[in-house]
């Protein structure tokens, strides 16, 4: 029997009514990805959905880093061979960054410190980012001669326009959380020690919303980057759609009416 002690666990995992806590676990190494946490990331993955009983999610880290990227001690032993790094990413950071993106529950990400490389592209990839006033993004690719990847050519363009995607992953300078909030990068910063707090407080009043509708929501404003306004109609109009067959549209018409809160079950 393997006694798996919290100090060993690559990812963390806890779930309190409808609330999810997954935070990245490597704090000497500022949490970068190695072998064992893309493991323990993908399984911890799975287990988030309105089906086994999830209905909101908060992506943070272990100590000072929020993640520094790929754990380059992994990349230690390249000695002149050639990597196949196009396989990491197919095998590993692509099925983390769709499935963040697909999940049918509000993702937040609580950025705890420096979210370098794919980190920061982990943290770009949730759908409303927090970050402590001491945190900062760097898009530390360039520094090794890669591009930045798990997203990023594609969240830091959409996210802020060409002119400061191009420079940010061209210089690969540190970008503070004030600067990324005023730059439409994040949702907000926050006083470090409020962070956590804060946005436990946000998840669990999301947790307690209509959930399928947050994750139509989602879908929407997704399919809003690659659709024409014709077909986006299209779209709201599809999803409004199933929108309108939850109990929890009934639930919450008839607490309007009622003048009451509503109750509602995710439904
Ligand atoms: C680390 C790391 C790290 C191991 C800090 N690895 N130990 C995808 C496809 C496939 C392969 C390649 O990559 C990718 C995606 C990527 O993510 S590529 C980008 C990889 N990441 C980086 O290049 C960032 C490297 N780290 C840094 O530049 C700095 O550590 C930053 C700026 C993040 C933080 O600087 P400091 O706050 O000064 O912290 P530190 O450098 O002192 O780090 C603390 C410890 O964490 C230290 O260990 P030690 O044993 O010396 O105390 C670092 O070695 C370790 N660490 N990042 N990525």
């Amino acid at each position: 029997m393997i006694i798996m002690k919290d100090h060993e666990k690559t990812i963390l995992l806890e779930v309190t009514d409808g609330l999810a806590i997954l935070t990245l676990n490597r704090p000497e190494k500022l949490n970068s990805l190695n072998k064992a946490m893309f493991r323990d990331f993908k399984s911890a993955l799975k287990k988030i959905s309105p089906d086994q009983g999830v209905r909101c999610l908060i992506i943070t880290g272990a100590g000072k880093g929020f993640c520094a990227g790929q754990d380059l001690n992994e990349r230690s032993d390249l000695k002149g061979n050639v990597p196949d790094l196009s396989a990491s990413l197919e095998k590993n950071y692509n099925p983390i960054i769709r499935k963040i993106t697909q999940l049918e529950v509000p993702v937040l990400c609580a950025v705890n410190g420096v979210a370098a490389g794919a980190g920061s592209s982990i943290a770009l990839a949730c759908d409303i980012v927090f970050a402590a006033r001491s945190a900062s993004f760097i898009q530390a690719f360039c520094k090794i001669g890669l591009i930045p990847d798990s997203g990023g050519t594609w969240l830091l363009p959409h996210k802020v326009g060409r002119a400061r995607a191009l420079g940010l992953s061209l210089l690969g300078d540190k970008l503070s959380a004030e600067k990324a909030e005023e730059w439409g990068l994040i949702w907000k910063c926050m006083d470090d020690d409020k962070l956590l707090e804060e946005v436990l407080t946000i998840g669990k009043q999301l947790a307690t919303q209509p959930t399928k509708g947050l994750s139509l929501i989602k879908r929407a404003i997704g399919g809003s980057f690659t659709n024409s306004l014709s077909e986006q109609l299209d779209l709201e109009r599809d999803l409004q759609g199933v929108a309108g067959e939850t109990s929890d549209y009934q639930e919450g018409v008839a607490a309007f009416l009622d003048k009451r809160s509503p109750t509602f079950t995710g439904n």
